[in-house]
């Protein structure tokens, strides 16, 4: 863990002199993903998912919610282009649903699926807002899943074809590419917590998935370089301090092991060229000869996506050893209670940039709540304005420190489908009365507006 700064040199990132810090090329965005917004689901030919098994079943997702219409943006995505530009934003990240595109996962390609990618992508560029695109965002084709899913090495085949496809439809026009999203989050809760489809509790499938998931980035990094002219690729990572709950030593062990899994099993291999070493025997079995040379194929920036830090303790029954746990009570919390840390937010851009010593991008940050309009209509959120201060405050003075840090994207543009969650958190910066499907931005979009306005005045002057 990196110490803390020197005083004076957080007091000068608030100073007039430094404003220019982030630099005229920094990047201010927003992000989403398909399956969260897009809604439509039996629309012009898309193929199930493995989320749209999963929402049926009972208990899984709070209120039974399910991301059939979510935020309906498949044809209102004109109207959310429409927000963007009045929040001021240069870039969407947004993912592409693999089974609109490819509705049995590999085979015939949905022309349908792949004009609506088309016609988004135009009106962003339109809009003067350059699109981001991530290929997965955890939505496999169901028909994928029941050949083996991610435990199946095929899928690393059948990604690079997805990959090829989305390159050779949108990269005239798309020069920004992430492979994946939080890669540790849908493998260890698919594979071991069963938090996420395929929900099964199996370490052989774990550490399969973990090892293919790795591959098929690389797979996809060679597809997309070779075919996309002037390609920027990527991957998104979730990277979170990993936290003993108590200070003792097998809580802290415990802490060690998920920090090996959460924020090290995805970007160390596809970075450095190797796992973990508490991970290294899980995947032996799984692992040919060539395949590290497969997974580190080289990328030109680290996609971060970070809210707070998580907690482990020891728990001997649990699948690989450790448990989540709560943060302690006396720390800030967000409002739908994740602990508000904005120094470790710091310390972990100052961390990736000295283990991985690439650009970053932020594509993930934000505050979850509860929320209503008032008497008025308005959201008043100053919790989470409060937050994106804070956590931008951190991200500069972490730039001050040395880290490359080239941009910053807020979840989410848009309330949407919170996975488990199911409606009721919601961390956009507009608010979706889901019955009407009206968008209502909140006063952190008018806020958010405002701190892209004012760091395009600093770089101007
Ligand atoms: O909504 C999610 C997103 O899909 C992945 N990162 C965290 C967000 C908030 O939980």
């Amino acid at each position: 863990m990196v110490s803390p700064p020197p005083v004076e040199k957080l007091q000068a990132a608030e100073a007039p002199l430094v404003a220019k810090v982030l630099g005229p090329d920094f990047v201010w965005g927003v992000s989403t993903s398909a399956y969260q917004i897009e809604g439509a689901v039996q629309a012009d030919g898309r193929g199930a998912s493995v989320w749209d098994g999963f929402c049926r079943v009972a208990g899984r997702i709070a209120n039974g919610d399910t991301g059939d219409e979510a935020c309906d943006h498949y044809h209102r995505y004109a109207e959310d282009i429409a927000l963007m530009q009045q929040i001021g934003v240069s870039a969407y990240r947004f993912s592409i649903a693999w089974p609109r595109v490819l509705p049995l996962g590999r085979g015939a390609a949905n022309e349908a699926g792949l004009a609506f990618y088309d016609r988004l992508v135009d009106r962003l560029l339109a809009a003067d807002i350059e699109p981001w695109i991530c290929l997965y965002h955890w939505d496999l084709p169901q028909a994928l899943q029941e050949a083996g899913g991610w435990v199946n090495r095929d899928v690393v085949s059948w990604f690079a074809d997805y990959a090829r496809l989305v390159a050779d439809r949108l990269g005239d026009r798309v020069k920004r590419f992430a492979t994946f999203n939080e890669p540790s989050v849908f493998t260890l809760f698919g594979y071991s917590f069963g938090w996420h489809p395929p929900a099964i509790d199996d370490r052989r499938s774990l550490y399969a998935a973990v090892h293919h998931v790795n591959l098929a980035h690389g797979a996809a990094v060679d597809v997309l370089r070779a075919r996309v002219a002037k390609a920027s690729i990527g991957a998104i990572h979730n990277v979170q301090p990993s936290r003993p709950v108590r200070p003792t030593a097998p809580d802290r062990a415990a802490a060690a092991m998920l920090d090996d899994f959460w924020n090290r099993a995805f970007p160390d291999p596809q970075i450095l060229g190797d796992y973990p070493t508490s991970i290294q025997r899980g995947i032996e079995p799984h692992r040919q000869a060539g395949d590290m040379e497969r997974i580190r194929r080289p990328v030109d920036w680290l996609g971060i996506n970070h809210y707070s830090p998580i907690y482990a303790k020891a728990d001997p029954a649990a699948p690989l050893g450790f448990a989540w746990a709560d943060a302690p009570p006396d720390v800030p919390r967000s409002p739908i209670g994740w602990q508000v840390d904005p120094a470790a937010f710091r310390d972990t851009l100052l961390d990736a940039q000295e283990r991985y010593g690439l650009p970053i991008y932020v594509l993930e940050n934000g505050a979850g709540a509860v929320e209503k309009p008032d008497a008025a209509g308005e959201i008043d959120d100053r919790e989470r304005i409060d937050y994106l201060a804070q956590y931008t405050g951190a991200l500069r003075d972490a730039v001050v420190l040395g880290a490359d840090v080239r941009g910053y994207f807020v979840w989410s543009l848009l309330d949407n489908f919170e996975w488990g969650a199911g409606y009721a958190n919601r961390f956009g910066l507009v608010y979706v009365d889901y019955p009407t499907q009206r968008r209502i931005p909140k006063a952190s979009a008018r806020w958010y507006a405002a701190l892209i306005r004012s760091e395009a005045m600093k770089v101007a002057s």
